[in-house]
Order: C-alpha cells, then sequence, then structure tokens
C-alpha cells in the first residue's frame, strides 16, 4: 500500500505548510541555474529511497553484530551498500555509516591519531575544508595544524614545497582533498612525502568523489591509508558520508565511527547510499561525470575569453574559481546579483584573497548540478555568457531581468524530475 501511493498525499493532509515550503524549493530548484559546486539532484530512486520505513530502525552496531533486534532487512541494506562501495572505489573495505563528510572525517582522524597529535591540512581561503584543520572546527580545536597553500604564481600545489614543508613540520597525518580546488591532485607523490616522515595520509574525496569513481580523477585509494567522502555532490547520491580504508584499519575506522563518534545509523540514508552506488556503476554514469568536467571546462573558457580572471587558468575538475578582485567587485556582491538572475553560486575566497570569508574576492562555480539536467557545451555558451552579463552590469536592474527571463528559458528547456 505504502509503496503504491505517493508520501506526498499524506504529508499534504497532515501539514500543508511543510508542504508549501517543499512546493516553494522544488519550484526553486527547477525554475533556477544551480551551480554551487558542492550541489546536485539526486534521481527519484534515491529520493524515494530516503521516505523509506528504514528510517525507524535503529541500528547501532554494524550488519550480523547490531545492539537490536529485527536488523533482518537494514542490515541487507547496509551490506549491499559496503559491498557496492567496494567494488565502485576498489577498496578493502568501506563505511557506509558517516551522517556527513565532516563525520567521516572525525572517525577517520581519530582511528589514527591522537588528540593533541599535529595535522597538516590545505588552507581552507586556499581552497580546503573546515574540517581540515580550521580553528572554529574540532578538528582545529583537538589537532595541532599547520596549514599548506597553494603557489602564488600558479595558484596550484607546489609538491616541492609541501615536501619541505613536511619535512619541516612533521606532522602524524596530512590531510588531502578540497572544496575550492580545481586541479588534480597528485596521490602518488603525496604518499612519497607522507613516506618520508611516516605520517598517515587521509584524502578527503568529497568533491571529487563521482570523477574519482569513473575514472575521471585519478583514485586515492591505492595511495591513502584512509579515503572519506560526501555521497552527494557530484556523486548524486543523498547526503551522507563515507569512509574507505585498507582491511588492516577495518576495524579502527569501524570503531572510531560506531561507538566513537556516532550513535544509531541513518538506515534508509544507507539505502538511499546503495542505491547511488550502484547508479555510479554504469556507464551512464561514466559518461555524465566527463560531461561534467567537459562543461566546467567550457564554462571557465567563456569567462576567460570575456577578460574574467580563473584561478590557476582553467579546471580539471567539475568546479573553478572567478577572482573578481581585478574588477572592483567582491563575490558577495557577484553572487547576490547573480542570484536575482536566477544563476546560484557562492562567494568564495580566493588563494591569498584579503577580504573576509563573508565579503570574498571571488565566486565558485560547479556544473554537476546543470549536467544533470542535461546541458552540455552549447548551453554552457549560454550560460557563461549570461553570467558575463551580470558581472558586468553588476548594478542594471533591466540586465538583471532580462537575464533572469534566459535563465527561467534554459530552466524549462532542461526539465528536472518530470
Ligand atoms: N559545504 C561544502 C561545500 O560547499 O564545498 C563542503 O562541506
Amino acid at each position: 500500500m505504502l509503496y503504491d501511493e505517493s508520501l506526498f498525499h499524506y504529508l499534504a493532509e497532515t501539514d500543508p505548510e511543510i508542504m508549501e515550503a517543499m512546493q516553494g524549493e522544488l519550484d526553486r530548484q527547477q525554475g533556477q541555474l544551480e551551480m554551487i559546486a558542492s550541489e546536485n539532484f539526486a534521481s527519484k530512486a534515491v529520493l524515494a529511497a530516503l521516505s523509506n520505513p528504514m528510517q525507524n530502525k535503529y541500528a547501532e552496531g554494524y550488519p550480523k553484530k547490531r545492539y537490536y533486534g529485527g536488523c533482518t532487512y537494514v542490515d541487507m541494506a547496509e551490506h549491499l551498500a559496503r559491498e557496492r562501495a567496494k567494488e565502485l572505489f576498489g577498496a578493502e573495505h568501506a563505511n557506509v555509516q558517516p551522517h556527513s563528510g565532516t563525520q567521516a572525517n572525525i572517525s577517520a582522524y581519530l582511528a589514527f591519531i591522537q588528540p593533541g597529535d599535529k595535522i597538516m591540512g590545505m588552507s581552507l581561503s586556499h581552497g580546503g575544508h573546515l574540517s581540515h584543520g580550521h580553528p572554529v572546527n574540532f578538528s582545529g580545536m583537538f589537532f595541532e595544524v599547520a596549514h599548506y597553500e597553494v603557489d602564488r604564481q600558479t595558484r596550484q600545489l607546489d609538491y616541492d614545497a609541501l615536501e619541505k614543508q613536511v619535512l619541516a613540520e612533521k606532522p602524524k597525518l596530512l590531510v588531502a582533498g578540497a572544496s575550492a580546488y580545481p586541479r588534480i591532485i597528485d596521490f602518488p607523490r603525496l604518499r612519497e612525502i607522507c613516506d618520508r616522515v611516516g605520517a598517515v595520509l587521509m584524502v578527503d574525496i568529497a568533491h571529487i568523489a563521482g570523477l574519482v569513481a569513473a575514472g575521471i580523477h585519478p583514485s586515492p585509494v591505492p595511495y591513502a591509508d584512509v579515503v572519506t567522502s560526501t555521497t552527494h555532490k557530484t556523486l548524486r547520491g543523498p547526503r551522507g558520508g563515507l569512509i574507505l580504508c585498507p582491511e588492516r584499519f577495518a576495524k579502527a575506522v569501524d570503531k572510531f565511527n560506531f561507538p566513537g563518534t556516532q550513535g544509531g545509523p541513518f538506515m534508509h540514508v544507507i539505502a538511499a547510499k546503495a542505491v547511488c552506488f550502484k547508479e555510479a556503476m554504469t556507464e551512464e554514469f561514466k559518461a555524465y561525470q566527463r560531461q561534467i568536467v567537459a562543461n566546467a571546462r567550457k564554462l571557465a573558457a567563456v569567462l576567460m575569453e570575456s577578460g574574467f580572471d580563473v584561478v590557476s587558468g582553467g579546471t580539471d575538475t567539475h568546479l573553478f574559481l572567478v577572482d573578481l578582485s581585478g574588477r572592483s567587485l567582491t563575490g558577495k556582491v557577484a553572487e547576490k546579483a547573480l542570484e536575482k538572475a536566477g544563476i546560484t553560486v557562492n562567494k568564495n575566497t580566493v588563494p591569498f584573497d584579503e577580504q573576509s570569508p563573508f565579503v570574498t574576492s571571488g565566486i565558485r562555480v560547479g556544473t554537476p548540478a546543470l549536467t544533470t539536467r542535461g546541458m552540455k557545451e552549447p548551453e554552457m555558451e549560454e550560460v557563461g555568457t549570461l553570467m558575463v552579463k551580470v558581472l558586468e552590469h553588476i548594478e542594471d536592474d533591466a540586465v538583471i531581468a532580462e537575464v533572469r527571463e534566459a535563465t527561467s528559458d534554459l530552466a524549462r528547456r532542461f526539465p528536472l524530475y518530470e
């Protein structure tokens, strides 16, 4: 019965106010151009799995080793999710229980190092993540932190400089991976660098997981001691986290996720992760990931041809950063104007930014969500031209209204959830 009827019918009757907010959000997603690099549109199959009665079930522990009865079917779901994650990424062990990428990172750190030990991560303002040692985050509170940055000229990682810094700092753990770095990361080189000081190599692939799964970005799995990820960015699954590691570290990783840092797993989300991993094994998914990168390259090229400063001169991934400092524009102002025009991006610091994180000198632009809608290079040409129009006429309401019409038209041509 439940599976034959739309759950939304029940919700509309019980709570029309929430239904109204949900309808508004669906209309917003459908009616504008989503270009926040960390966002995507999960499939209807993933959304369906997220609203299933496994959400009612407590299942502390791991499959066949639970602290609760009645776990036969949630065990099936978690077993499938783990096996599929292992196959997809070529990993010996997978933990699919982290509620988020940051939760995955907490567990991964604690599986390898002690509070007070030194970690090295990429500075947030150079593309890293809060959970890579930022002082306002647990990672910066509980560990001693040294940050690495990109090179001032190339605005890319300089592995020789990083090696020197690692030799000087001697961290117990090096965390690689980023939330705003557009270039390929050299994992074999990072392994060599870590080996020089006996450091653990932890790689956070939250942003590039889909590209890694499809073989478009080299995989860190053969080189890293532990790999963490989210499942909802380029991977296009439900919101959640994931940890991969060699079998020899499986016990520690599992122990520090549960009971170490989490309680009951979200079994409905784990079911949805299993669906996502299955989808990610298809040829269609590989083609989708290739198109994401082709779209990001095309869009970056359109902006560069119009004289915009794309950090590092382009991208190898799903995202790029536009440095607006040379145009007397801030990221904050650009984000607002673009949103009015139906283009959603986020303001983002650029390397060596002189503005605060609330203002910033840049915007981060990503193509995973538009590519899910079926857009390709010709549409990126259109989108890029529209972005340039807004950024060059930031205070001209007539131009912004004109662009809003064009973005609505584009959104209608590439429908979502129909
Ligand atoms: N908030 C994510 C992003 O936008 O990159 C990272 O956690």
